[in-house]
């Protein structure tokens, strides 16, 4: 259904990428390749500073391919094939599961109490990710407190759109899915591929950085904060023009997607 004109100014519905949005999981995702590398006996290394830089490329089966590419100075990356890297990467979604379900990676502050609340506001939520739908059950499994099984309305994860972000495609993906037109939704995102991909299919984007993505070009987003706030754990405005007060509730996102609509209606 071609909504793309719809003018439908309320929120309905709320989109949360995974990695470093929803948890701080970049580092386990990182461990988890090296644990691959190292148990098919090669000796590459991926360090945060080197990983930082791979994060440039979305998707684990892309990333491997771009430090292969651009990285390593093994003089035989280049014939590397792509059955031989898919093999790798399964031992890594093993490897990234197996530490998920030692359940001790935490949800990041404000992360389930904004879903609950929003969810008994009447909000709508979905998940859109460029990660394997395995991890995205791992961490909804062992990282939640509450059973989450009918709280995602749609669960748009990997390769089920030929791009991955920064491409808008797995976003059109999830409208489509929810049948919702851009405008009633607002994307919940923590890096510039993430915010790129929303912003290309039409939807606003709320920012919370981290460690990985607080140096990225957020130019565009409706807001950037450090995270979503508890009570007793305020948040903190890093750039944008509303100010939650500490906490992102659904009353805040609802007056931010507004100013969003008000913004977008302003510039024709
Ligand atoms: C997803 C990611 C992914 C993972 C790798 O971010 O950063 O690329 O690092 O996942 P988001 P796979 O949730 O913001 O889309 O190894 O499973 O491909």
């Amino acid at each position: 259904m071609d909504r793309g004109n719809l003018r439908a100014d309320k929120l309905v519905a709320l989109l949360f990428a995974v990695d470093g949005t929803l948890a701080d999981t970049e580092e386990i995702h990182r461990q988890a390749f090296n644990a691959a590398f190292r148990v098919a006996g090669l000796d590459w290394l991926w360090d945060r500073e080197l990983y930082h830089k791979l994060l440039t490329v979305t998707g684990g089966k892309e990333r491997i391919r771009y430090y292969l590419d651009g990285f390593s100075t093994d003089a035989s990356a280049r014939s590397v094939t792509d059955d031989f890297i898919a093999e790798l990467h399964r031992t890594k979604t093993e490897n990234y599961t197996d530490a998920l379900a030692r359940g001790d990676v935490p949800l990041l502050p404000g992360i389930e109490r904004l879903m609950l609340e929003a969810r008994a506001q009447g909000l709508r939520l979905a998940i859109v990710t460029t990660t394997t739908p395995a991890n995205v059950t791992a961490l909804l499994d062992h990282s939640f407190l509450h059973d989450t099984s009918d709280w995602f309305d749609v669960i748009a994860a990997g390769s089920v759109v030929p791009n991955k972000k920064p491409a808008p495609d797995i976003y059109h993906y999830a409208l489509e899915r929810l049948d919702l037109a851009a405008s009633q939704c607002l994307a919940i995102e923590d890096s510039a591929n993430g915010l790129r991909s929303a912003r290309d299919a039409g939807i606003d984007a709320l920012i919370t950085v981290n460690r990985y993505t607080e140096d990225h070009d957020f130019t565009g987003a409706a807001l950037i904060l450090d995270h979503l706030g508890e009570p007793g754990k305020p948040c903190h405005v890093l750039a944008g023009e509303l100010d939650p007060g500490g906490l992102v509730d659904t009353a805040f996102l609802l007056r931010l997607h507004a100013h969003c609509q008000a913004q977008r209606a302003h510039s024709g």
